[in-house]
Order: C-alpha cells, then structure tokens, then sequence
C-alpha cells in the first residue's frame, strides 16, 4: 500500500514512530498494510519529516481519529465513512488541476507526490459541531503543488471538488448534499504555510474514510473546508460556491473561520468537546482561529468577522 507513495527521504531521516504509536495503532496500521507482522510495523511508513508543528498538543488515537468522521458521500453517520468508504478505489487516482495556471492537466498521484517532500504536521481540528480533535497530518503545503504548476496573476480564489463515485457512495445515492462536494479558498488562504494536502495520519497512507488519497487541511477553519479525496483543483478569479454555502447559506459562510466569539445560529462556538475526552470530560474553551491566531490574523485584517462569517 505505501508502495505508491515515493519518499524523497533517506533512511536516516526516518524517525522511528514506535515510541509515539501505541500497540493498538501499531496493529491497526499492519492491517491497513494488508496483514503486515505487528513485529514491523515500518512497512506501512511514509517516513514523513517530523516538525514542530503541534509539539505540546496531545494527539488523538488512530482509532479515534479514523472512527468517527464527517464524509457525507458515504452516509450521514459518524460511523458510516468508516464502515462504507473502503469500497472506494484510490489507486490510481488523478487529480484535474485548470483554470487560471500556467501548466493545467491532469496529474496522477504518483506525479503529485513525485519528488514532495511529506512532513508531519500535527494540528488541532475542530469541526463546525463543536467537537475537536489533535491529528498528525501527513503532507505536504498546498503553496509548493500551486506553485509548481504556476498560478497565473489573475487568479484570486482555488476551487476544490470532491470525487463523485456513485456506486460506492451511498449518501451521493441518497442526495443528503448537492453533490459533488465543493469548497474553495481565497488564494492567500491556499498559499499559507499552514495549509497542507493530507495524504497520511500517524505516518500511514491516509485511510479512505479520512479522505484518500489526498484530502485539504487548513487548521484554523471549521473541518467542513477541509475537503476530501479531491479530483479537481481550479483556480479561478471569482469566489467559488462551497457546498455547505449551498446549503444553507445563513449557518455556513465562506471563511468559516473558527470564531469561538460568532456563535452557529442554532449553538455556541465557545467550546468544544474533545473526542476521546469521555463523556463527562469538561469542554474546552475554542481559540480564535483555532488556536493559530498569530499565523493567520493578518489574513483578516480590517474586515468584520461576524460579516464574514
Ligand atoms: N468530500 C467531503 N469532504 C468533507 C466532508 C464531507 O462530507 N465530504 N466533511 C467535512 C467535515 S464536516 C469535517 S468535520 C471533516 C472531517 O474530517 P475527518 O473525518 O477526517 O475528521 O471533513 C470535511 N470534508
Ligand atoms: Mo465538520
């Protein structure tokens, strides 16, 4: 399974992960890796980069981390990823990039992935439902693959687009969103050092339930921008639509923006609850742009947060 993953990285960059994997996930990853011994758990690695992003944060378990999830395309249930999304192929895969850049096409994984550097990056998600987790993402800056392909002037915006595949997908059977699921960032936003293309957690190939092969990551907004298995990357110089937008366009803006001070119209954004915390664990008090205030305030400046919600 890691077998398609190239890693541009010599054995002696490699960390070992034993230290930080407990047993369980140890298990769990030889499985994923199709029935690998427990005793070699390193098959399965990507040998991503370790950094310090996220050093001091707590990270939830891989079980947690890949049980209880929001993908709609395979049912509503925070359970339903889990148990349907394996149906989904992921290799190969490839991904359209157009629009405003100076080298569209279409690129397969491998050529995505050719020569990336893939590097931990554990970040705190929390999701619009007022539930969080701390992940240890794997990828790589969405910044390096716009630049290899060259964004052109003009572009203002990256449109992003989710894989519709209908057969496996029984919520895109069922039509709970208009599908297929669509999000989309300011070019700045997409640029930022802490906006990353995921194709791992806990240095494994990211399970399809998490959004294989390659899913978005941006820290500091509610998880429903962060968009997963994407086949199509647009840049453009409008403000795409985004499908929770399309939805319901008072509850869920554009920016999305964790704001523990502009409450969800239907519950307050003042605290969280950590999955794995236990039932009676006390929430947690969010932090304005989850926690990344310092990185991304500049972003924002002069504009009027509960407006642009
Ligand atoms: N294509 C697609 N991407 C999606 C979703 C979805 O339903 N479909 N759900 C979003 C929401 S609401 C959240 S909270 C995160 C959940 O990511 P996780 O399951 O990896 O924790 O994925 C986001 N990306
Ligand atoms: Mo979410």
């Amino acid at each position: 399974m890691a077998g398609r993953y190239k890693s541009p990285l010599t054995h002696a960059d490699v960390t070992p992960k034993a230290a930080w994997l407990n047993r369980r996930q140890i298990i769990a990853g030889a499985m994923a890796a199709g029935g690998a011994s427990i005793a070699s758990p390193a098959l399965a690695s990507l040998g991503a980069r370790k950094t310090s992003y996220g050093s001091g944060l707590e990270p939830n378990t891989f079980e947690e981390i890949t049980s209880y999830n929001n993908f709609y395309e395979f049912g509503v249930g925070k359970d339903d990823p889990a148990q349907n999304a394996g149906a989904m192929q992921t290799s190969p895969w490839s991904v359209v990039i157009d629009g405003m850049v100076d080298r569209p096409g279409t690129y397969s994984m491998d050529q995505i992935l050719e020569g990336q550097t893939l590097e931990e990056r554990i970040y705190r998600f929390r999701c619009v439902e007022a539930w969080s987790m701390v992940i240890p993402w794997v990828g790589f800056e969405l910044a390096d693959l716009l630049d290899r392909v060259g964004v052109q002037s003009g572009a203002r915006y990256v449109a992003f687009e989710t894989a519709v595949i209908p057969e496996v997908m029984p919520g895109v059977r069922r039509r709970v969103l208009d599908f297929p699921y669509v999000e989309g960032l300011r070019l700045d936003e997409a640029m930022h050092p802490l906006t990353i293309m995921a194709t791992g957690i806990y240095d494994e190939p990211i399970p399809n339930q998490n959004g294989a092969p390659m899913r978005l990551v941006v820290p500091w907004k509610y998880g429903f921008k962060s968009i997963k298995s994407i086949v199509r990357i647009t840049l453009t110089d409008s403000e795409p639509p985004t499908s929770w937008n399309k939805a319901n366009a008072r509850e869920y803006g554009f920016y999305s923006n964790v704001n523990p001070t502009v409450d969800h119209p239907r519950w307050s954004q003042a605290t969280e609850r950590r999955i794995g915390g236990g039932l009676f664990a006390a929430r947690q008090e969010t932090l304005m742009f989850n926690g990344y205030e310092n990185e991304v305030a500049g972003l924002y400046e002069g504009m009027d947060l509960s407006v642009n919600y």
